[in-house]
């Protein structure tokens, strides 16, 4: 019998309309590469996912039966972030804005007999005391929006909350001008660099971890 290791995932989010490049779909790639570096007992997958109502869902269920990841850490940008928003909370909801591909959503909440609210399962408090000491521009909040984001984060906490072993399972909103090119301005604290090893510091805090020198 193959032994399977234990399985990381990392998801960042493609373009979406005021979004021509989304931050994520460039760094959820570099991260896991440096993830499989720091964490190498670990497997590490990454996907970007499509900012779409009627695709991303079917997706994300599919990658996560696929991947049966023990720590899902799904990654987006929001231009009310400057650094690192934590999301505590999947709200059963899906707002009337259009996806990429110009759609609605077809449905007003994410699943129809849902409970309104699902708490996040990853460990916050421990992120933010990693990133705070990291010296990482960070916050929690209350809410990851009513788009894709949020559709994303509900829908991988249902699954989570389902599971006898819950994988730890989290939402982290990062700025919308976050850019490899290190353009920082009032509305972004974070550099690329903030960003990689604030991501490495969150997956270590998940899995409980002194992050290597
Ligand atoms: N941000 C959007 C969807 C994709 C992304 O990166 C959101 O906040 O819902």
């Amino acid at each position: 019998m193959t032994k399977t290791r234990p399985t990381i995932l990392l998801t960042g989010f493609g373009a979406f309309p005021g979004i021509p490049a989304n931050a994520t779909s460039t760094l959820v790639p570099e991260l896991a590469l440096r993830a499989r570096e720091e964490f190498r007992e670990h497997d590490v997958i990454d996907e970007v996912l499509p900012v779409e109502w009627d695709r991303t869902p079917e997706l994300l269920d599919e990658i996560l039966a696929r991947t049966n990841p023990i720590v899902a850490l799904h990654f987006g940008v929001t231009k009310h972030a400057s650094g690192f928003q934590i999301e505590l909370v999947g709200r059963n909801v899906c707002g009337l804005r259009g996806d990429a591909t110009g759609a609605l959503p077809r449905t007003e909440r994410v699943i129809e007999a849902g409970p309104d609210t699902i708490a996040s399962s990853f460990p916050a408090d421990r992120i933010i005391a990693r990133l705070e000491r990291a010296g990482i521009a960070c916050a929690t909040s209350e809410s990851a929006g009513t788009y894709l984001c949020n559709t994303v984060l509900y829908r991988s906490l249902t699954r989570a909350h389902a599971l006898a072993e819950k994988p730890m399972t989290g939402f982290i909103h990062l700025p919308a001008a976050l850019s490899v090119a290190d353009m920082l301005d009032e509305t972004c604290a974070l550099t690329w660099d903030d960003a990689l090893s604030g991501g490495i510091e969150i997956i270590a805090a998940c899995l409980d971890k002194d992050t290597p020198a």
